[in-house]
């Protein structure tokens, strides 16, 4: 039985505030993921600046932190066979300039503005994603999703 993989999404303040990015990306996920959760939170600094506790000490650490506090987030949890590779290459690379160098239709070279306002977080790994969903989503459950049977919602 093969599972399911999940990895967390989360959509930044400025793409949330952008009706034209927003409802890119919402067609975007929908159209190559299982979308499995979704919730709208307003982070405050103390709780951004855990979840980015691995940055700490770099010199894009307090900017990311304040930004990520500034403006509602839409976090997603999204299923795929390939799910934290796939939504990192729709994102494509962290900085907005490379993105828009080398491919120019990722979400990032669409709608990032600079490297902290570039559009989207997405897991990095299936133990950061575990990780993650269970920051944002501590009830959920991340065992049941399996793709040889409809995914139970709950
Ligand atoms: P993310 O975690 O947001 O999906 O992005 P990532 O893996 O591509 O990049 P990471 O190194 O994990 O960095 C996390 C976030 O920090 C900001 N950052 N700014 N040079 C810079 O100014 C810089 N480097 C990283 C970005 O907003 C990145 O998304
Ligand atoms: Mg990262």
């Amino acid at each position: 039985m093969q599972k399911l993989q999940l990895t967390l999404a989360i959509v930044k303040p400025h793409a949330v505030k952008n009706p034209i990015a927003l409802s890119y990306i919402r067609q975007a996920v929908k159209s190559k993921f299982v979308v499995i959760k979704t919730k709208r939170i307003l982070l405050d600094e103390d709780t951004a600046a855990k979840f980015y506790r691995e940055h700490v000490g770099k010199f894009f650490y307090n900017r990311l932190v304040t930004f990520m506090a500034s403006g509602c987030i839409d976090l997603h949890i999204l299923g795929h066979m390939r799910a934290i590779q796939m939504w990192r290459k729709m994102l494509g690379p962290t900085s907005v300039y490379k993105a828009q160098f080398q491919d120019p239709y990722c979400l990032r070279g669409l709608f990032g503005i600079s490297d902290t306002r570039n559009v989207a977080h997405g897991s990095d790994s299936p133990q950061s994603a575990e990780k993650e969903i269970k920051f944002f989503f501590p009830d959920f459950s991340m065992y049941q999703w399996y793709n040889d049977d409809e995914p139970c919602y709950r």
